[in-house]
């Protein structure tokens, strides 16, 4: 299926929720499992049918905005940046979830360091190098969950799965982390991001099963 049908497939799904009536469910989820969602053991891949092939002497991060300082981190930057381990879980409002995937890059604390964000910012906008965008509160940004991975379960992230570098944020559906990350911009206003426009939820709670807006 061609890149067009598929966003539009995905976008007329989350209409067609929404018009007959969704609602996340009213029981609380119960463990580990989120409402509405089931284990899956595979590692499916989602994108725009496209896996954009960046050399890494041409990758570039960008972290711009409103900061103090405008920062282009090159492959070699990134990674002599202070690394972490994180073991999360991983949803997709597909409704398929992954336990324990071990990620491995650079906390979202640390560039936030780095950039020195200005009080007014409040919103995350990430750009990515497939033409993919999405946006978070700042806030959730800031947990220690937060990365931007360069290796899954101990090898280095594949191009399917977003390398060289992904945004992992565990704590909501996974279309909010974003798969070959360019660009970290710092926003006072929230700014919709490629599936908020089209349906699906800004707030993105896998636990609360905002799954379209
Ligand atoms: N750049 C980019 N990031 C993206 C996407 C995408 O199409 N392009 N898809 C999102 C969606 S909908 C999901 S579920 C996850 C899928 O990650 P995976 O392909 O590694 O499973 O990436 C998210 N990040
Ligand atoms: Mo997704």
């Amino acid at each position: 299926m061609s890149k067009e049908r598929y966003i539009l497939a995905k976008q007329k799904w989350a209409e067609k929720q929404v018009a007959r009536g969704f609602r996340p469910r009213s029981e609380p989820a119960e463990g580990r499992l989120p409402p509405g969602q089931r284990l899956t053991d595979g590692f499916p891949v989602l994108d725009l049918g496209i896996q954009p092939d960046i050399p890494l002497s041409d990758w570039r991060l960008r972290l711009e905005g409103l900061v103090d300082h405008p920062t282009d981190l090159s492959w070699e930057q990134l990674g002599a940046l202070p690394q972490v381990l994180d073991v999360s879980d991983f949803h997709c409002v597909t409704t398929w979830s992954k336990y324990d995937c071990q990620w491995g890059g650079v906390a979202f604390t640390t560039l936030y360091e780095i950039a020195q964000p200005r009080p007014e910012a409040k919103f995350v906008y990430f750009t990515s190098y497939d033409g993919y965008s999405t946006n978070v509160p700042l806030e959730h940004c800031l947990d220690d969950d937060v990365l931007i991975a360069t290796s899954f379960q101990g090898a280095p992230v594949s191009r399917e799965h977003g390398g060289p570098a992904r945004v992992i944020i565990p704590k909501l559906y996974a279309w909010k982390g974003a798969k070959f990350v360019k660009t970290i911009t710092f926003l006072a206003e929230d700014k919709l991001g490629f599936w908020e426009v089209r349906g699906y939820s800004n707030s993105a709670d896998p636990w609360k099963e905002e799954r379209y807006a």
